[in-house]
């Protein structure tokens, strides 16, 4: 990076550019983001939202399978590959709605990997996807490309350390980085980054810090935009 740009942009940054590694193109992690505050909060969030209007639940898959992680939607209901306002395939209920404390902190993950602040200014995430995974949950790797909007993709972590597999664009196997995420990381995958295939091939179950309010597990929110009407 032109160290000219770390000079200029450095007052906006909630970590020192030593806290934030830029693994490909777009694709930055910032370990350590979410305060303690901010963690407890949003483990409380989600855990309304795995009650309802739409439960918590392993998502089915086309061809029969289920997936291993859990999942609960915000903004838009995410299935096998499409996005809809109503859970066809678990309730039938509307989805709840995004909330607006979310889209902030979408913005000020962004202005926090990036340090471009009209880019953070301008990114209004629609939907949220939050995984849980216990200790034996993995998720294959895959492309996220149900969205119409090439726009960043934010991802916060809490509770257990993971195993996280960043790939290429090309396809789902090799190269690609391992990289641990660990309770409080974000990670922003834009740009070049944004349709790179990813997966958790394992989370470290123990690792986590109890204090968040999740005794066993990980919680991963993964906020993005859809790019749908209204
Ligand atoms: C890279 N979630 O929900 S977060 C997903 O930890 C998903 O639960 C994982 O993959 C999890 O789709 C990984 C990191 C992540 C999320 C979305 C991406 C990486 C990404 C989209 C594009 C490129
Ligand atoms: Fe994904």
């Amino acid at each position: 990076m032109n160290p000219r740009f770390e000079e200029t942009q450095f007052p906006i940054f909630e970590q020192g550019p030593a806290g934030r590694t830029e693994i490909a193109p777009g694709a930055v992690h910032v370990p350590g983001w979410l305060g303690p505050e901010e963690r407890r909060e949003l483990v409380a969030a989600c855990r309304g939202w795995a009650t309802g209007p739409v439960p918590i639940r392993r998502t089915r898959l086309p061809r029969g399978g289920v997936m291993s992680v859990r999942t609960v939607c915000v903004g838009w209901h995410w299935q096998p590959y499409r996005y809809t306002r109503v859970a066809e395939d678990v309730n039938g209920a509307a989805v709840a709605a995004f909330p607006d404390w979310m889209v902030a902190l979408g913005r000020r993950a962004l202005a926090a990997a990036y340090g471009d602040e009209a880019a953070a200014a301008d990114y209004t995430p629609d939907t949220a996807l939050i995984n849980f995974y216990d200790g034996e949950a993995t998720l294959g790797m895959h492309q996220d490309k149900d969205e119409r909007s090439a726009a960043p993709v934010v991802s916060l972590s809490i509770g257990d350390t993971c195993v996280f597999r960043f790939g290429n664009t090309e396809n789902r196997n090799r190269p690609w980085t391992d990289v641990e995420l660990a309770s409080g990381d974000l990670f922003v995958f834009g740009g070049p980054s944004r349709f790179a295939y990813h997966g958790v091939p394992r989370v470290r179950p123990g690792t986590g810090d109890p204090a968040t309010g999740l005794a066993t597990g990980r919680l991963n929110i993964t906020m993005r935009v859809t790019g749908l009407p209204g």
